[in-house]
């Protein structure tokens, strides 16, 4: 058996559930039966009891969702002392830029979006290219609960369970070649039924284009979402697959991917495209590095109103300063 000391992004279990759930949970683990009553519910145990979910209805999920969920390795990474944000927040407070700016705008209009059939195209330096069906970039790869912390560049976050697997998984599929050096994400384009996409006034170049260094992307913490929460990803979060990089800026965490493309330069990011000396191609968070219009020091964490806004002290690398590593000796006031 492979012994691995945590990272610091890992903590007790007890840290996030209330502590009857964790108790009773405790008792079912001390028998034989530890690792069946482990496969048999989310690490956040009990969200229905807790009301996580408040009055949101869960989507509809197609049968390779539901088949792999069956399966699900609940919780395999956690976050220290915090509660898991509310369903409807993270439901209904969304960047999704193709079905509008406003807040609202993506559990508004993304109910149109056709997530099934769904493929994506994988090209470039890859000895497995192909236009696959989702169902086969899924299949091979058991799904993992990741409860992140999601820290956007407008300075509010979330903490939310995701549902997938790590996107190390889904490239080695498709095997890199050895002249790949970076990969390049991009975004459904439909103009009919993505109405941010038709906006006369929107700054940007569809499709939406996103990217990591090869060796950034191979991090075990980088994660394929297909689903949060224990549900399927409504459409509003980026379904049926989007990147999750939780060190990052939310802008990183590219939503409906069509396609990935192992390429040897760097691509050139959308947000980069639009404002390169707001938005970097790194955008690992940092507290110490200022948006040149807000401060990056602190964040509000949502659920957060005007009288109790819950702003709290951003972290270095959101907390998941286990992947300092893969900016040793970069200025990273340079390479924001
Ligand atoms: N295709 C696409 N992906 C996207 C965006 C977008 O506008 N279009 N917004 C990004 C931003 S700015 C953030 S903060 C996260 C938000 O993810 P969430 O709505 O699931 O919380 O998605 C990211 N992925
Ligand atoms: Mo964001």
């Amino acid at each position: 058996m492979l012994i691995r000391v945590p990272p610091p992004s890992r903590a007790l279990e007890s840290e996030v559930t209330p502590e009857s759930i964790y108790l009773s949970r405790r008792k079912l683990m001390q028998g034989s039966l530890a690792l069946a009553a482990m496969a048999a519910m989310p690490g956040w145990a009990g969200a229905e009891t807790q009301g996580v979910y408040g009055d949101v209805e869960p989507a509809k999920a197609p049968g390779w969702f539901e088949e792999k969920l069956a399966a699900a390795r609940w919780q395999a990474i956690t976050v220290e002392g915090e509660s898991i944000t509310p369903f409807k927040d993270a439901t209904h407070y969304n960047n999704f830029y193709e079905f509008g700016t406003g807040k609202g705008d993506p559990a508004a209009n993304a109910g149109k979006l056709q997530v099934e059939p769904w493929t994506v195209m994988v090209d470039g330096e890859v000895g497995k290219p192909g236009r696959y069906a989702i169902e086969d970039l899924v299949k091979p790869h058991a799904f993992e609960e990741r409860i992140y912390r999601l820290r956007c560049v407008e300075a509010w976050s979330m903490v939310i369970p995701w549902l997938g697997f790590p996107l190390a998984d889904l490239l080695k599929q498709v095997e890199p070649t050895s002249s790949a050096r970076y990969v390049r994400f991009e975004t459904l384009v439909d103009r009919e039924r993505m109405p941010g996409q038709r906006s006369g006034f929107s700054l940007i170049a569809w499709p939406y284009v996103e990217g990591l260094r090869l060796d950034e992307a191979m991090h075990p913490l980088a994660f394929v979402a297909v689903g949060m929460y224990g549900r399927v990803l409504p459409n509003q979060n980026g379904a049926p697959l989007r990147l999750v990089v939780p060190w990052k800026y939310g802008f990183k965490s590219i939503k409906s991917i069509v396609r990935i493309s192992l390429v040897d330069e760097a691509p050139k990011t959308t947000w980069e495209r639009i404002a390169p000396n707001e938005y970097g191609f790194y955008a690992n968070v940092n507290p110490q590095v200022d948006h040149p219009r807000w401060s990056q020091a602190t964040e509000r964490r949502l659920p957060s109103g005007l009288f109790s806004p819950n702003v709290i002290d951003t972290r270095m690398f959101n907390g998941y300063e286990e992947v300092a590593g893969l900016y040793a000796g970069m200025d990273l006031a340079r390479y924001y």
